[in-house]
């Protein structure tokens, strides 16, 4: 069976030898470089993940890389010539990575290519994958199995060892780990969604590329994801500038005053009313920072259970992976790849509870 069907299948793939050993040097070389930047010599902490976008002109071969056929060619394999490459990012893994899916949703369809730098095996941090897990009803099934509290080692896998050069596919959908990985699993990221064809396409696709973009950012502590320099396109590449258009007529750069040039989209600091409303309800959690925009409220705590982003927004967004609390839908989304389950889940949806404590500010501040 060619790998696109068995993708399809699946969810997953892996391309053996894509990219050339000399390529990969080169490739490798500047994900180093842009993480010791970040990050200096220093090795993630266990359980934490160290991220920098790559589409700036520090990173030049990372950002084309998205438009390269070695990637663009089997993204349009899967999802036909005018998919979208939505973002490329480096990140170094301590430790296990634990079961999770990259989005609960169906839509946007999209999927993740990860080309380890070094070579992974089941006992030192390859990815390992639930075949079927990207559809319903295999995606909840499996969901419910990872959030009973199984050990990762013992939920039912098919595990992708990868060798430099090889290309991991995966849906978004699909449940994954990393296991026995130690420290500082290199890893080249590019991922790629479906272009939506219907309005109500289009509109899951503005919503979650927001939270993708905001979840980019905070990992790389602040960077844009769409670096000038990659928007100016000067080498002219057709295929970006066909995607910086379409960015633009979906909206992908509404959050961005600059970029859109519409700055009452822009969000603001969280008001000092609202801030101290949220430290109080959510006792044990300190607020790092936040912002508030129309419809859109981001406040990121931190806890021993780990960084979170909290996005909350008015009750109408009929986004599934919302939880429902008065007149506001919550979600939030953690800022390193712990597992989320048992005592954990647990401390994080209190967390949820507590915030929906501060309603009525809430609601004034993002009406
Ligand atoms: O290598 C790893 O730790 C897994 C990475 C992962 O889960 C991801 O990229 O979503």
């Amino acid at each position: 069976m060619r790998w696109v069907e068995g993708c399809r299948r699946d969810g997953y793939a892996v391309l053996k030898g894509a990219i050339p050993p000399a390529a990969m040097q080169a490739l490798t070389a500047e994900l180093d470089g842009a993480l010791r930047r970040s990050y200096g010599e220093s090795t993630g902490d266990q359980h934490h993940e160290q991220a920098v976008l790559t589409l700036g002109p520090d990173t030049p071969l990372l950002a084309q890389a998205l438009e390269q056929p070695f990637l663009h060619a089997p993204a349009q394999r899967l999802y036909g010539d005018d998919v979208l490459g939505i973002a490329a990012y480096g990140t170094s893994h301590t430790g296990d990575t634990g079961w999770h899916a990259d989005s609960p949703r169906e839509h946007p369809q999209g999927v993740k290519f990860s080309i380890y730098v070094g070579p992974t095996r089941a006992d030192s941090g390859a990815l390992r994958v639930w075949p079927g897990s990207h559809r319903s009803p295999e995606h909840e099934r499996a969901r419910a199995f990872v959030q009973a509290g199984v050990p990762d080692a013992d939920v039912p896998c098919v595990v992708l060892p990868s060798d430099p050069g090889d290309v991991v596919v995966f849906d978004l959908r699909l449940f994954h780990a990393a296991l026995g990985g130690g420290g500082d699993r290199r890893v080249i990221n590019a991922f790629y969604y479906r272009d939506p064809t219907t309005p109500e396409q289009e509109r899951l696709v503005r919503e979650q590329i927001v939270e993708d973009y905001q979840w980019l950012t905070d990992k790389n502590r602040g960077g844009r994801v769409f670096d000038p320099w990659w928007l100016a396109n000067a080498g002219q590449n057709a295929v970006r500038a066909r995607w910086i258009d379409r960015f633009d007529a979906l909206g992908f750069f509404d959050g961005d005053a600059e970029r859109s040039g519409r700055l009452d989209a822009a969000a603001t600091p969280l008001p000092e009313d609202v801030a101290k409303r949220l430290e109080g309800a959510a006792l044990g959690w300190s607020l790092v920072d936040g912002s508030v925009k129309t419809e859109l409220l981001r406040a990121r705590f931190a806890s021993p259970e780990g960084d979170v982003l909290l996005l909350v927004r008015p009750t109408e967004d009929p986004h599934p992976a919302y939880a429902r609390r008065g007149s506001l839908a919550v979600a939030y989304s953690t800022l390193d790849c712990r597992p989320l389950t048992g005592a954990r889940l647990r401390v994080l949806d209190a967390l949820v509870e507590a915030v929906a404590g501060a309603e009525d500010a809430i609601v004034a501040a993002i009406r």
